[in-house]
């Protein structure tokens, strides 16, 4: 009867993929709610470019620029364009790690804070066309854009507002309209981004005043130029920070924030973590975290590499908890990314991949009830196979004007598994508040996890459980609650 859903969710993300996509209309704009369902979506909604960003997970941040080749993690913007200088540039061999590390994508510093371009704007002076590199006729942009086409990656930029080079800057109207030139220039000379990544500093002027920035016209450009690009910042308006430059999601992950609230270098940083289950728009968090101590490569931190345990934590706790993973994997002097980080990514897609190959709970029969009497009346068993179908796009939900429900599972045999993978259709809104785990025990329930909340991906690491039976009690939602899936792992 549930299983009608399928159906309905199908027809629910053919409607948000046609949704148009402004600022106002993607955000906690109402779904049409499809003919039959059991289930009305509760806002704010994600637009469908916010799904195909949750879907993409985990890509690269390249922070390669001036501070390269200065050894600084800020430069002052009084460098000379001829100290970039790198020796063997090479973006395809960026675009190869990342590919074969299972990455989906790749964000460029296109200028960091220091001002300098690493494509030949014609809003400054402070570029590469006017450095002694490649003759001024190197585009490191571009080079990017036609390997991420070439290795089938997306592509982003980061462009940092403040700007310690350029005269203008701190005569906020003239700068802004120089920034909103260099952003129309990007947005438009290199094909499709999938994401704008707005740093929140807000450094000095040159001239002692401080620049305010004038962010929704910044915006607009996006938009206009990139209308699927996510825009991300400390407050989005599409994809927030996480708070922390740990890599680290917080537990409870709602992807949701009162987002009139946050501003880009916003002091109140704190709820960006959690998410607020009462926000009022879908903004959910990314983890940029670099996989070496500072932003930017320097020699004298190789020794600083995270390993491929370290980061297989951070994948868990980025990934598996609602957010996206944003690894920072500078390139270096030569313009190539290190062999050693090459090798070490490569390590992780094995293990991830070794992993997350075998959904052991696949052709499980399911069967749930609601957790107490719904005000409707209803059956009280109902087919949730859906869950374990290997299919986000097909979801079970409980009944109308419940809030809880029990879904018990019962595995072709006794399975060994130490993760345990949960999705909320997210489509219909993120709702769920409070779920427990369990699996039978020798005839008895034993509990093996719990948690918050759930959203997009929620993984749970377990100890390692063999058993035939286990039980999904969500005890605590904010609607009627509904589940994409349940799938089971085992780390190799
Ligand atoms: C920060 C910047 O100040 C750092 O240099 C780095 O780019 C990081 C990702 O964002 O706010």
């Amino acid at each position: 009867m549930r299983a009608l859903l399928l159906l309905a969710l199908l027809a629910l993300l053919a409607g948000a993929c046609a949704a148009p996509r402004g600022d106002d209309a993607a955000h906690g704009r109402p779904f049409p709610t499809p003919p039959g369902s059991l289930l009305t979506p509760i806002g704010p909604l994600p637009s469908a470019d916010q799904v195909a960003w949750h879907e993409r997970a985990y890509y690269a941040f390249v922070h390669f620029n001036m501070n390269t080749f200065t050894e600084r993690e800020w430069g002052e913007g009084r460098e000379s364009p001829d100290t970039f200088a790198p020796t063997e540039l090479d973006c395809r061999q960026w675009a190869r790690a990342f590919r074969d590390a299972g990455m989906k994508g790749v964000i460029l510093t296109a200028k960091h804070h220091d001002g300098f371009c690493l494509w030949p704007s014609k809003t400054t002076e402070h570029t590469v066309a006017r450095s002694t590199w490649k003759d001024g006729k190197g585009d490191v942009v571009r080079e990017l854009a036609d390997a991420c086409r070439e290795y089938g990656l997306a592509l982003g930029l980061y462009l940092s507002p403040w700007d310690r080079n350029h005269p203008a800057y701190g005569d906020s109207e003239r700068y802004n309209a120089i920034f909103r030139a260099q952003l129309t220039e990007l947005c438009t000379q290199y094909g499709p981004l999938f994401e704008v990544w707005f740093d929140g500093a807000c450094g000095e002027g040159p001239n002692g005043k401080r620049q305010v920035y004038d962010w929704p016209s910044f915006v607009a450009v996006v938009r206009e130029h990139q209308p699927h690009a996510v825009i991300f910042s400390d407050a989005g308006p599409d994809v927030r920070w996480v708070g922390n430059e740990r890599g680290i999601a917080s537990e409870t992950c709602w992807s949701m924030l009162k987002r009139d609230e946050f501003y880009p270098g916003t002091p109140n940083s704190e709820p960006l973590g959690p998410g607020q289950e009462d926000g009022t728009h879908w903004l959910p968090p990314e983890c940029d975290v670099s996989i070496r101590k500072g932003w930017y490569w320097r020699a004298s931190e190789d020794d600083t590499v995270k390993g491929v345990a370290a980061l297989e934590e951070l994948w868990l706790a980025s990934v598996g908890r609602n957010a996206n993973l944003l690894l920072n994997v500078p390139a270096d002097r030569r313009g190539k990314i290190p062999e050693h980080e090459v090798r070490v990514l490569k390590e992780l897609r094995e293990r991830l991949d070794a992993t997350y190959a075998k959904d052991l709970a696949r052709g499980a029969r399911a069967n749930a009830r609601p957790a107490a009497p719904p005000s409707a009346p209803t059956a009280p068993d109902s087919d949730a196979a859906s869950v374990c179908d290997g299919e986000r796009a097909t979801a079970w939900a409980a009944p109308a004007g419940t809030t809880g429900a029990v879904l018990v599972l019962e595995l072709p045999e006794p399975r060994t598994f130490d993760r345990v993978l949960l999705q909320e259709p997210i489509e219909l809104g993120q709702r769920v508040r409070a779920f427990r785990v369990e699996v039978e025990d020798a005839g008895r329930w034993r509990e093996i996890a719990r948690g918050t909340t759930i959203g997009h991906r929620r993984i749970l690491a377990v100890p390692r459980t063999t058993a035939r039976r286990l039980r999904l009690s969500i005890d605590d939602a904010r609607a009627t609650p509904a589940l994409a899936t349940f799938a089971l792992f085992a780390t190799p």
